[in-house]
């Protein structure tokens, strides 16, 4: 068995399972409870979401699976446990319907404007998740992920039927939301709130076999954190400031085994900066790939920035048949490039799309990100970088601006949002939505352009009396979306 040794903290516990001597509890303490229970079982839960509308209908609420946990179960079973795992986005009791009741309605960003919007429970419900937990053997220990911050007030739920249903098994929450809300998060009712990374799992392969039907994506990971520190993002908080990376060798070998064992063909890397040491990690990877010529294929959905888009990668890239490149732009503006503290900026952007075409890659093969909601921002702003990206004949993928605690961000603008709950910052009520970029506004372009690819034309030609695409068509035949007139 491995050495276990968990980096986080733990807060407050009561479960006698889990009580040190000393307070806070710590992280040896769930260690401890681990290595106690060799050879017993242990439930990980993904649990259900609260969001808005719009996250679900732009398919925003979930990743095909929970790889976070997946990784949990692999570091657990290698440590001799029996592994189950409750998926309350998948499991088959949600049927075709995932979206739940209202559970609140809240306002969203600009006052003035009097709009409200549901948040909805996706997945299952109190009594779907008691149903399920009756029909488990009590495991020695519950472990339940979380990602988003503003998915918080379901998790109370998911603890409640645990400690109803499975009283005896110690109830440990982890992931995003503790290591970002620790405080808030020990609120929940759980016995454990483990704050930061299991080092011996970090790298693992997901248990891919916990997901019911067929496996053909899985998620891989080489890099985990950023060397960056943009404001809006919260990497370094979750790591703790470091980077770590993995031999690309082995990452390679772990795909070789999925795609033969499991007939995965497709492997998505959700790194969070995956060019990290990029000749070390993955120059190589990439040259295996070519070189050996696999069966599957590769994805990086969360993008390059742009100043490391070079001829030599994309023509890589090319050879090992990457179909899609993401490329993080995320604002037309050099002010609030530089007050973000974004690595790159307009200029390296349009050279690296250049690049991409001259290797052929066009249209919905070019997806770029580009933050809508900003602080500060206007529609007309919005509007002129959509145009600039479907003139360049790339594929906008709108980013909705979300204010997290951790961010520098949030020292910036905490002030706005003070007095706020966590879902109250949920990125589609668009907190910073004012006079000149109004959440209705902000609804619409979203809907219409996020991973739209359009050509200008279509939009000038348009026979419309919709206000933003009539805005758009007034900047298009003024060229207000050309960076010489910004
Ligand atoms: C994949 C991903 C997505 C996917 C899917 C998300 C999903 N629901 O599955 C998609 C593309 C949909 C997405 C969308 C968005 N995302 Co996103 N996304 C991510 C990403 C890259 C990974 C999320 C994930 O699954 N992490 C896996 C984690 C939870 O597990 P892990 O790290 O492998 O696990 C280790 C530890 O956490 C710990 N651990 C984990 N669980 C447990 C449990 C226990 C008991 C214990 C002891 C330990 C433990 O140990 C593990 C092993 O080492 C994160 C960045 C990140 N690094 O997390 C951003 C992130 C979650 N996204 C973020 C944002 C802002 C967004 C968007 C708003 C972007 C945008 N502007 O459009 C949208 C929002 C969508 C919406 N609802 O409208 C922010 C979240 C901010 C917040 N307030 O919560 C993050 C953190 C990015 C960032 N760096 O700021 N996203
Ligand atoms: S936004 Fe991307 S480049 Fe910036 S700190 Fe986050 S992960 Fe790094």
């Amino acid at each position: 068995m491995p050495k276990l040794t968990l980096s986080g903290k733990i807060y407050g516990t009561t479960h006698e399972d889990l009580v040190s001597s000393e307070e806070p509890v710590n992280a040896q303490d769930v260690m401890e409870l681990v290595e106690k229970k060799r050879g017993g079982s242990a439930l990980l839960i993904n649990p259900p979401a609260s969001d808005t509308v719009e996250a679900e209908d732009m398919d925003m609420l979930t990743c095909v699976e929970p790889f976070g946990l997946l990784r949990m179960g692999t570091w657990l079973r290698s440590s001799g446990y029996e592994v189950d795992l409750l998926d309350c986005l998948r499991d088959p009791l949600v049927g075709g319907k995932l979206r739940g009741p209202v559970l609140k309605t809240l306002p969203c960003g600009n006052p003035g404007e009097g709009v409200e919007k549901e948040i909805y429970r996706y997945g299952l419900d109190g009594d779907g998740i008691r149903r399920r937990l009756n029909e488990i053997t009590q495991p020695d220990f519950i472990m339940i992920t979380s990602i988003f911050t503003w998915h918080m007030a379901v998790l109370r739920d998911v603890i409640s039927a645990c400690k109803d249903v499975l009283p005896a098994a110690p109830v440990i929450l982890g992931g995003n939301l503790p290591t970002v809300c620790p405080e808030e998060s020990g609120n929940l009712g759980a016995d454990a709130v483990f704050v930061g990374d299991v080092e011996e799992a970090r790298f693992l392969p997901t248990a891919i076999d916990l997901m019911p039907g067929e496996h053909r994506t899985d998620y891989v990971r080489m890099i985990k954190g950023c060397p960056y520190e943009c404001s809006y993002c919260i990497t370094n908080f979750l790591n703790n400031g470091r980077v770590v990376a993995r031999e690309p060798e082995d990452v390679y070998e772990e795909m070789l085994d999925k795609h033969r064992r499991c007939g995965v063909d497709s492997f998505v890397f959700y790194d969070d900066f995956v060019l990290y040491r990029q000749k070390r990690h993955f120059d190589p990877l990439i040259d295996l790939v070519i070189r050996e010529r696999p069966d599957f294929r590769l994805e990086f959905p969360l993008g390059f920035s742009a100043h490391v888009l070079t001829e030599e990668f994309v023509a890589r890239m090319r050879s090992a048949g990457v179909e899609v490149i993401t490329l993080a732009l995320e604002t037309i503006s050099e002010t609030r490039c530089r007050d973000m503290n974004r690595p790159h900026h307009v200029r390296e952007f349009v050279r690296a799309i250049d690049i991409l075409k001259a290797h052929g890659y066009k249209g919905r093969g070019i997806r770029v990100f580009y933050l809508i909601g900003l602080p500060g921002q206007t529609l007309e702003e919005i509007l002129k970088g959509i145009l600039f990206l479907l003139d360049l004949g790339v594929m906008p993928s709108l980013t909705a601006y979300t204010l997290t605690p951790g961010s520098r961000d949030m020292e910036r603008y905490g002030e706005r949002v003070r007095g706020m709950g966590l879902e109250e910052l949920s990125p589609n009520l668009w907190r910073f939505a004012n006079e000149s970029m109004k959440v209705r506004d902000l609804d619409r372009v979203y809907r219409y352009f996020h991973e739209r690819f359009l050509p200008v034309e279509r939009i000038l030609g348009s026979d419309t009396d919709d206000p933003v695409v009539g805005a758009m068509q007034e900047i298009a035949r003024r060229k207000g979306h050309l960076p010489e007139n910004w």
